[in-house]
């Protein structure tokens, strides 16, 4: 039985699984999500609406941090939690709480701009859709807008101003936690690193296919992001980036599985 990856293109939560499943060198199946278009297939596949969902042989998987400790369980080597279970922990409480803090506050400052660039949104996740996709999904949008602002908390000015405030604060935190060792729990790579990582990935651009910003990028979202591009906690991002991040190999792409678009528009 395969294992398939159900994902939104982008999305950092999703990159989380995605980085697992490279650093690890599983082979696999991406099915690719549309936002709006996901949560029927994806209540159906899970019981909830949110991706990354990991099919491992069968067992449905839900939430980043429990797909990370499935494949860590299924596939020990290289491992992402570290031996040690004193880092081990701090590692784990690490990640859940860039789960809870930076992994919401990062999305809803990056689609306070985003979900007014429809276009820009389907470069983003919908890079591999054909053209009718898109065409169908553009047409969609104004429904699709609405849900995209609740889901992503850019509807309460209030929530806004707080994701700002946690996001500049984590990478204040971020530059100095990493300053000594390079790393945020002792002296060597683990899913402390990749979590944060993948949750500020959006900000740092890095070099890598899977997160690599596409181009042009509009105004309002280069105004977004230009403030940060040099902070040292971004520098760190590429840097994990280039060093523990692996390409994407072993993987098989599908687009908008399980009737997430109308008959006819192919995919
Ligand atoms: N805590 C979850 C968060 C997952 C999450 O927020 N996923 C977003 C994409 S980044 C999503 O699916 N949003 C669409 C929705 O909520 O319908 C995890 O760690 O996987």
């Amino acid at each position: 039985m395969a294992v398939v990856l159900h994902q939104f293109a982008y999305s950092h939560f999703n990159e989380k699984a995605r980085w697992v499943l490279a650093y690890k060198g599983v082979e696999h199946v991406r099915k690719n999500y549309l936002p709006g278009p996901h949560i029927r297939p994806i209540k159906k596949l899970s019981g909830q609406q949110q991706t990354p969902v990991l099919d491992l042989e069968g067992q449905i998987i839900t939430g980043s941090a429990n797909i990370v400790h499935a494949l860590e369980q299924r596939y020990p080597r290289p491992g992402v939690y570290p031996g040690n279970p004193r880092l081990q922990r701090r590692a784990l409480e690490i990640q859940s709480r860039c789960d809870a803090e930076i992994g919401p506050a990062a999305r809803t400052v990056l689609f306070s701009a985003l979900v007014h660039e429809a276009d820009y949104l389907l470069n983003l996740f919908a890079g591999h859709a054909t053209g009718a996709q898109r065409w169908w999904y553009r047409a969609k949008f104004p429904l699709a807008k609405r849900m995209i602002a609740r889901t992503n908390g850019v509807k309460d000015p209030a929530n806004v101003r707080i994701a700002f405030e946690i996001f500049a604060r984590t990478l204040d935190q971020v530059a100095g936690a990493v300053e000594e060792t390079g790393y945020l729990v002792g002296d060597a790579f683990s899913i402390a690193d990749l979590t944060t990582a993948a949750l500020l990935a959006p900000y740092a651009n890095p070099d890598h296919e899977d997160m690599r910003r596409p181009t042009p990028v509009p105004k309002r979202v280069q105004d977004l992001v230009q403030p940060y591009c040099h902070h040292p906690a971004l520098d760190w991002v590429r840097n994990v980036y280039a060093r523990h991040r692996p390409c994407t190999e072993n993987v098989q792409l599908e687009q908008n599985a399980d009737g997430s678009m109308p008959a006819g528009t192919g995919g």
